[in-house]
């Protein structure tokens, strides 16, 4: 499924983001970029140890909860990996939302002050951090949709969903957005 907004595209893809070849991929990170399983654990896996060692020497102080950081992509077809650390869900009561909006928010930023063309994000906090598919769906469209409403770059917002079920809900959401 594929949105247009303004010149810039919004696309949903069902798959392992890990094989994008887009110009940077975003990576569901925690707050000391430890590394751990999910998609942290595959992008590690295939970017190779170059990954780590660059995130441990820039960034040894982690990355706040609702921020992101850049890396190099090493191995990976992307160029770089951008960390970005979602909330983890405790009831919507914690500022979740925003949280998560902002990890959406600051990983576009980074996208943008290193020219990347097209990004492509996993649903960042649905796994290990347990929050709902539906309600981050709708955060995750409407905060990409937003800041390229306000922004000329990047191009292409790609969000590649690892199952059918992360697919649906995607795309219902980005369907009742637009
Ligand atoms: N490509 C795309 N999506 C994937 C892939 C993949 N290769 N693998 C899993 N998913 P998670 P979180 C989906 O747990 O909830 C880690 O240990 C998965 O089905 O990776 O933000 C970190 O180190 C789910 O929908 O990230 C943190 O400690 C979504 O990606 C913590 O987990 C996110 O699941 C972060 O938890």
């Amino acid at each position: 499924m594929r949105v247009q907004i303004g010149n810039q595209t919004v696309e949903l893809h069902q798959g392992d983001i890990t094989l994008e070849g887009v110009d940077a991929i975003v990576n569901a990170a925690n707050s000391r970029l430890a590394g751990g399983g999910g998609v942290d654990g595959a992008i590690h896996r295939r970017g190779g140890p170059a990954v780590m060692a660059e995130t441990d020497a820039k960034y040894p102080d982690g990355c706040p909860t609702g921020s992101a950081v850049i890396s190099i992509g090493g191995n990976l077809p992307a160029r770089y990996v951008i960390h970005a650390v979602g909330p983890v869900w405790s009831g919507g009561g914690r500022g979740e939302a925003e949280l998560l909006a902002g990890a959406y928010r600051r990983s576009l930023e980074l996208a943008v002050e290193h020219d990347c063309r097209a990004i492509a994000f996993p649903a960042l906090s649905t796994g290990a951090y347990r929050y709902p598919m539906d309600r981050a769906a709708r955060v995750a469209l409407s905060t990409a949709i937003d800041f390229l409403k306000k922004n000329r770059k990047p191009e292409l917002v790609r969000f590649v969903l690892f199952d059918a079920g992360a697919y649906g809900a995607f795309a219902a959401a980005l369907e009742e957005l637009t």
